[in-house]
């Protein structure tokens, strides 16, 4: 293949490859590599210690899916948390719906904010917002210092390695049930169910045993391994499934409708046999 290639090792044996314009950005920062590209059919990406984060071309499915069904789901978001997150995008599509007083997002780590600020424009320009207060934090703990105090946490995080490993942990999840309100309820990102199976399968038990309702729904991300994507939520109250359809706010999406928020929980059998 001629010309600069970016391959993401998705498995050991598995891994997706994009054909790069130029690089635009590389540093070390205190907890990893951040690297910024420009692909040609993705356009512009950002990359954690080598793995993909987010594109420009297909970030929407992502961004929107990790948030919105939570979002339609509890009937005042008025204070919502992000933990990871740092390039912005989710705090974009929270501060979009009408009920969102307050959307806070807590990053580890500054430069991967600064970095999404510089070039990828499109997708951190929310992070200006009034309503967005930014903790340069560990998630970790500043879900344990928080009691009782919001109604929807999203959690954005990079893959289950270095430092988002304790993000997938029994005790974080216990963290975040009691950082909620009593009708609070939460998502977290939850990888791909062709090669993390049995990570899957562990987070919706460990989920389950926190809270009265959990539910996984899936959503199509073609720069993430697989290309077929899960997301765990956690529900103290209210159960995504049961929404009524005309309450679901139209907040000009390009992959999240009414009809996706409930097509989204109808999984496949394959899915629902790993969840047991
Ligand atoms: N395999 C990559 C999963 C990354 C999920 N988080 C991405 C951050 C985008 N806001």
């Amino acid at each position: 293949m001629k010309g600069l290639w970016f391959t993401e090792l998705q498995t050991k044996q598995l891994a997706l490859s994009l054909k790069i314009k130029q690089s635009l950005h590389h540093e070390v920062s205190e907890f990893q590599e951040i690297s910024m590209v420009d692909t040609y059919d993705f356009g512009r990406m950002l990359l954690l210690d080598g793995i993909v984060m987010t594109t420009i071309k297909d970030e929407f499915v992502y961004h929107e899916m990790i948030c919105l069904p939570a979002l339609n789901t509890h009937p005042n978001p008025v204070n919502v948390l992000v933990i990871g997150g740092g390039d912005g995008g989710v705090i974009r599509e929270i501060i979009k719906h009408p009920k969102v007083e307050r959307a806070t997002l807590c990053e580890i780590d500054g430069r991967v904010i600064e970095v999404s600020k510089k070039y990828l424009p499109e997708i951190s320009g929310a992070l200006d917002d009034p309503k967005v207060e930014i903790l340069v934090a560990d998630g970790i703990k500043h879900i344990q210092e928080s009691k009782n105090r919001y109604d929807v946490i999203c959690v954005d995080s990079t893959d289950p390695i270095g430092p988002a490993v304790g993000l997938f942990a029994k005790d974080f999840y216990q963290g975040i049930y009691e950082a909620l309100k009593d009708d609070g309820l939460f998502v977290a990102q939850t990888e791909s169910p062709w090669v993390n199976e049995d990570l899957i399968k562990r987070i919706y038990g460990d989920i389950s045993d926190i809270f009265p309702i959990t539910k996984l729904y899936l959503a199509s991300i073609p720069t993430y391994p697989t290309g077929l994507w899960s997301f765990t939520m956690g529900s103290k109250k209210y159960d995504p499934t049961k929404v009524d359809k005309a309450s679901i706010l139209d907040t000009n999406t390009k992959y999240y409708t009414s009809d996706i928020h409930f097509s989204s929980f109808n999984l496949p059998a394959f899915v629902q046999n790993i969840l047991g």
